[in-house]
């Protein structure tokens, strides 16, 4: 076979961790910024792409590149090889017990979609309540706001702590007979604050509600055991672990999938179509997945699920603690600095505010020096509001950030505050 334009990756990575080996893997570390090396810190927006996850796609558009389930040509059967094989390492990545509950789709938000609109249109009605932590995502929250919208039935908010930790006793408190489902995140994106989500699970499933867990901040950074949490529903996005956009999974219980309409129609999703019988559908995981899917992207998910597990997630997950650790500790020497969300189970993701340099100058200026941050709300407006800031800086970090990247954000970011207060 040819692999034309497919450039080999540097993919040796052995204990001890070898942060410097595992950057040669991306090609964009290499890059300048406004004439200064890039330091990439905005990995909880998207993280980077590893060589060999890139070259899926010229491997695929110069080989194989062919529609999946419906060829019976030796290109079909190579692409649908290569996409259910990349079901099957999602399907190990998050533990599920089948990769029938493996349900691609275009990101996360696309995920909370689904559920909303096919689980939650079918089983919510007036009366019931969908609690909704504070630290959501608004992607874990507007599809709730416009089924609410048309149903009747109420949100609660799960309150936080000052440190951005979840008031558990709150918790306990507003769950109760109405409640139908929970909905929150395993790692916060705007805070970084780690949840409890098994206990959540727990506490859930005891009230006879259902829990929909957003993983998107916590697949690219710990292990996830969907039947350790007993999610129901577990979702992330391909790109914010070292995939491409454009596809996400929706995990689901099968017994769940098994009774929920389809919320898109069309090819691949159907068994039998009749003008006179109607249309009756494919079994799971298609009746989930409407049309031609992401087909490159989701085969480079499973090429960048593999790049991940082959580094060794106990691995990343320590390292990026040390860099939790260390950046905070570096922050904290700034004069006016304060950080927001302080909770004792963190992931590594540094949310800020600086007395007199507004969130924005800050980003953009210190985009200049290369450092690339994320300012605003995060989409987690609720939480910043309840926070009392509009916007944060927010330094995350990834498997390849070094402590000397810290060092030249950290002394990039009191340039900055001198050049604007
Ligand atoms: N957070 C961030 O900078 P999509 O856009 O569908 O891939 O992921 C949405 C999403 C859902 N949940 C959480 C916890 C997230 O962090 C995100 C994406 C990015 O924090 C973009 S706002």
């Amino acid at each position: 076979m040819s692999h034309t334009a497919v450039v080999t990756p540097q993919s040796a990575h052995q204990a001890p961790y070898n942060v410097a080996k595992l950057r040669e893997d991306f090609p964009i570390l290499k890059r300048e910024v406004h004439g200064k090396p890039l330091v990439y810190l905005d990995n909880a927006a998207t993280s980077q792409t590893p060589i060999e996850v890139i070259n899926v796609f010229a491997d695929y558009y110069g080989r194989y590149n062919a529609n999946i389930h419906r060829g019976l040509h030796t290109l079909a059967d190579e692409a649908t090889e290569a996409f259910e094989g990349a079901r099957e390492k999602v399907r190990a990545f998050i533990n599920a017990p089948s990769s029938r509950e493996v349900i691609f789709t275009r990101g996360a938000t696309e995920a909370f979609n689904l559920v909303a609109n096919s689980w939650g249109r079918t089983h919510l009605s007036a009366g019931d309540e969908v609690l909704i932590s504070m630290l959501e995502h608004h992607a874990n929250i507007v599809p709730w706001q416009l089924l609410a919208q048309q149903l009747g039935f109420t949100i609660k908010v799960i309150p936080v702590h000052a440190d951005g930790a979840l008031d558990m006793n709150a918790y306990r408190a507003l769950l109760t007979e109405r409640t139908r489902l929970v909905c929150v995140n395993h790692v916060s994106n705007a805070f970084g604050t780690i949840n409890p989500v098994k206990e959540m699970a727990s506490l859930a499933h005891q009230a006879g509600a259902l829990i929909i867990v957003d993983g998107a901040q916590a697949a690219p950074h710990q292990r996830v055991d969907v039947q350790d949490i007993d999610a129901d529903f577990y979702v992330f996005s391909g790109h914010k672990v070292y995939g491409p956009t454009g596809v996400g999974v929706l995990y689901g219980k099968q017994s769940l999938l098994e009774v929920m309409p389809p919320w898109q129609g069309g090819g691949e999703m159907i068994d039998t179509v009749s003008f006179e019988h109607g249309t009756t559908f494919a079994a799971l995981p298609h009746k989930f997945e409407a049309g031609t899917p992401a087909i490159a992207e989701v085969i480079a998910l499973g090429k960048a699920l593999d790049w991940t597990e082959n580094v060794g997630l106990d691995a990343i997950g320590e390292w990026e603690q040390q860099l939790l650790t260390y950046s905070t500790q570096q922050l904290q020497t700034i004069d006016g600095l304060r950080i927001l969300g302080t909770a004792e189970h963190k992931a590594a993701v540094v949310s800020f505010v600086v007395e007199g340099a507004h969130a924005q100058d800050i980003g953009l200026l210190i985009d200049q020096l290369g450092v690339a941050v994320r300012t605003g709300h995060h989409c987690a407006q609720p939480l910043l509001h309840h926070f009392g800031v509009e916007a944060t800086c927010r330094a995350s970090f990834a498997a390849y950030n070094t402590r000397d990247e810290i060092d030249i954000f950290v002394t990039s970011l009191r340039r900055v505050i001198d050049m604007v207060r």
